[in-house]
């Protein structure tokens, strides 16, 4: 999978992608990256890639001109692609778009600055708008990286183990079951003793039992009960109860 990041900051990507899981799969090719200054497509000596706002107002837009000219640099047609840009004014980023964007074999993600990117950009040349949260952020750089390594761990090999993928909390509508390692009292603070008990059987329904609750506590919209097992439907019912959710 290939990802190319339009940008006028391109020294902001010198880190993220060198690092961890996603360092290995770029070190191994899974994951390409490659960076396009938007800078390079301007066409005064001034190499000017912003201008104030038509109708006035705060800050300053990114131009039309060298952003586009940047996609059409890297657009191909004989790839399944897809343009999108970073901007708090896109649809929020969830499990299922990261599962849709996966199935391209190149992303090209036009990362905004400024007060924003002049509309015709994003009307015209751009497939899909994505937002990662409701905040701003001084520019779509971060969510750009926050989007590839979502994307990155749908892409075959990337994480080795391909049940922590299929079956991460968003695509079961969970939470994940809290963990504890070593030491077993830490700080005078014990580790629940069913997980020392070695009974299988229990440990599995009481994780079972604590996923669902910490999902009803912190985030009861992400629950999918057509999703849930009959045992977990079951226990649901009975925290509801409990919680009085
Ligand atoms: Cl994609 N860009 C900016 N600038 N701010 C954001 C964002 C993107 N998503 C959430 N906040």
């Amino acid at each position: 999978m290939k990802f190319y990041i339009l940008t006028i900051l391109p020294g902001y990507f010198e880190g993220p992608f060198r690092e961890g899981v996603l360092g290995k799969a770029v070190q191994r090719g899974d994951v390409k990256i490659e960076i396009v200054n938007i800078r390079d497509f301007a066409d005064d000596p001034h190499r000017t890639v912003d201008d104030t706002p038509y109708g006035g107002g705060e800050g300053m837009v990114l131009k039309p001109e060298p952003v586009v000219k940047a996609i059409e640099s890297v657009r191909n047609n004989e790839k399944k692609q897809r343009v999108i840009a970073m901007t708090p004014a896109g649809r929020l980023l969830n499990h299922a778009i990261v599962r849709e964007l996966s199935e391209f074999e190149e992303i090209i993600i036009v990362c905004g600055r400024y007060e924003g990117i002049d509309e015709r950009v994003l009307e015209y040349f751009c497939d899909d708008l994505i937002s990662i949260g409701d905040y701003v952020l001084t520019g779509g750089e971060p969510a750009a990286v926050v989007l590839i390594d979502a994307v990155s761990r749908f892409v075959p090999g990337v994480v080795g183990n391909r049940k922590c993928v299929e079956e991460d909390s968003f695509s079961r509508g969970l939470l994940d079951y809290p963990q504890w390692t070593r030491p077993a009292v830490f700080r005078g603070i014990p580790v629940p003793e069913v997980l020392l008990s070695g009974n299988h059987k229990e440990i599995r329904k009481w994780r079972m039992m604590k996923a669902i609750e910490r999902t009803l506590k912190r985030r009861p919209e992400i629950i999918r009960e057509d999703l849930l097992t009959e045992e977990e439907r079951e226990i649901l019912k009975h925290l509801k109860v409990r919680l009085g959710k």
